[in-house]
This record gives structure tokens, sequence and C-alpha cells, in this order.
């Protein structure tokens, strides 16, 4: 956690009734909310970085989409060995980015790779992509738009180039479903969320994250041009997809 992030006590009080946003709030404690929310953050986080290591050659583009606070990027600039690379990091969250940005002035360095955008993903402009990562930014896109939204990504990456999808997923089996949700909340009771503040957060996000099967990314995916599509991580209800630019 960097020193102007703090812990998250966001829903700790009774009757928030609100939808959630990536406000100011959030992003001043979203380090400690996504690290403590997101099973299996901080691997996918370390892969995306040796998966850039490993296929980011000279000349490489790299988008990451919905960026945060930069721990994608980051990442990758920790990894990649060279310098001729240039990662396009966009959030449409005017908080999330304002931070990202004073973050990246005050470090030196391999920071001046990343280049970052205060934008509205759908609307972006997706060039000559080797890389392109959607880390758990996908879900709260509208149902509707997300069809197109990965065909403009597929239109704009080189062929043999690295999408990376991070989400929460859904089951079809209504079983399964509640098996993995009540592991999940079990998991965030063990990292010190009270019952309280797992159910604020979940009424909070109701149509604002929306997940998806797998199988429906599967689809999504083979339908925009993509291939050799795998799951390399499945964590209860959350999962993390590779899949290459034919
Ligand atoms: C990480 N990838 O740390 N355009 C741009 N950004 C958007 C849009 C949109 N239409 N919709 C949502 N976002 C990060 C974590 S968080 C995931 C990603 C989470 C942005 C939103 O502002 C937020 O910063 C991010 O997507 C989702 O690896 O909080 O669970």
């Amino acid at each position: 956690m960097n020193n102007r992030q703090s812990k998250d006590t966001l829903f700790n009080t009774p009757n928030e009734h609100r939808s959630f946003t990536f406000d100011e709030q959030v992003a001043t404690v979203f380090d400690d909310m996504i690290n403590r929310s997101v099973p299996g953050y901080s691997a996918i986080i370390d892969m995306v970085g040796q998966l850039a290591h490993r296929y980011c050659k000279n000349g490489s583009i790299i988008y990451d989409l919905g960026c945060s606070l930069g721990a994608s990027s980051l990442s990758i600039t920790r990894h990649i060995e060279h310098n001729d690379y240039e990662i396009i990091a966009i959030d449409n969250s005017e908080a999330m980015v304002s931070r990202l940005k004073a973050d990246l002035q005050n470090q030196k360095g391999a920071t001046k790779q990343i280049k970052v955008k205060l934008e509205d993903i759908r609307e972006s402009e997706i060039k000559s992509a080797s890389m392109v990562i959607l880390n758990f930014t996908l879900q709260f896109i509208n149902v509707k738009d997300r069809d197109q939204l990965i065909k403009k990504i597929s239109a704009g990456m080189r062929p043999g180039g690295l999408l990376i999808i991070s989400e929460k997923v859904s089951f079809t089996n209504m079983e399964m479903n509640s098996l993995f949700i009540d592991l999940y909340h079990k998991f965030k009771e063990k990292q010190g969320y009270s019952e309280l503040e797992i159910s604020q957060k979940r009424d909070a996000l109701e149509n604002v994250l929306i997940p998806e099967s797998l199988e429906k990314h599967y689809e999504r995916l083979l339908a925009a041009d993509f291939e050799l599509i795998e799951t390399w991580l499945k964590y209860f209800n959350f999962a993390s997809i590779i899949a290459f630019k034919k």
C-alpha cells in the first residue's frame, strides 16, 4: 500500500444505501479494497508482468483498460527488461486517473513508459496492440456494449497479440453459483470484513458489477477472432483468461 492509501472501511456503518462508484472515497482505499476483496489478485498482477516479459518484444504497445491505480501497468514495468515499449493506461474515473498520474510523477525510471488517459474505454482507439489487459474491468461495462468492445479490441491488435481478461464469473448451475458465492463470503470474512460490510458492499454492487459465465466469455472471444483461449487461474467465482489474436 503506498502512503496515500488507507484501509477500506467504506461499508462498515449501517444504512449506507448507495450504488458503488469509483469516486474519491474508493480511490483512497482502493489498494486495500481490491487486495482483500479479489481472491488471487496479487497472483494475477504478477502474472500480467510475467506474460508481458514473455510476449512484449521491442516496439510493443500495451493497453491497460480500466487501469485504476495502475497495478497491472506497474507490474509490467517491473518485469520487462527493455525500454522499447509503451503502455497506454486508461480509466474513466477522475479520482483514479489523477491519483495514478500523481503517483507516477513521484516515481522515476521505468514509469515514463506509462501514458495515462482519462477516457471511457468504449470510446478509446486501440491501435497495433501487442497486449491488452482488462483486469476486472469488463464486468463494469454495460452488458450490451461488451461484444462490440471486444471486437474493437481485437481489430486493434497485432496477430498473435495477447489479451488478458480477469472477471468475477457466474455459474449457470444455481447450486454451484451459491456454493462459490458462499465460499467467497467466507474468504472476505477471513480478510477482516464484517457480515455488515460484506452485505452492504454486495448491495452497492448490484446492477453495477454484472458477472457472466466463463462459457459466455469464451463465446464472445471466439466470435471476435481470438484463439487458444485458456482460463489460467480460477479461484471460487473469480477467473483470469488469456486469449491470442488470430
Ligand atoms: C487493477 N485493472 O488494479 N471506461 C474506463 N474505465 C472504466 C469504465 C469505462 N467505461 N468502466 C469502469 N472503469 C485494475 C482494477 S477496477 C476493478 C480495475 C474493481 C474502471 C473503473 O473506473 C475502475 O477503476 C476499473 O474500471 C475497475 O488491476 O474495482 O473490481
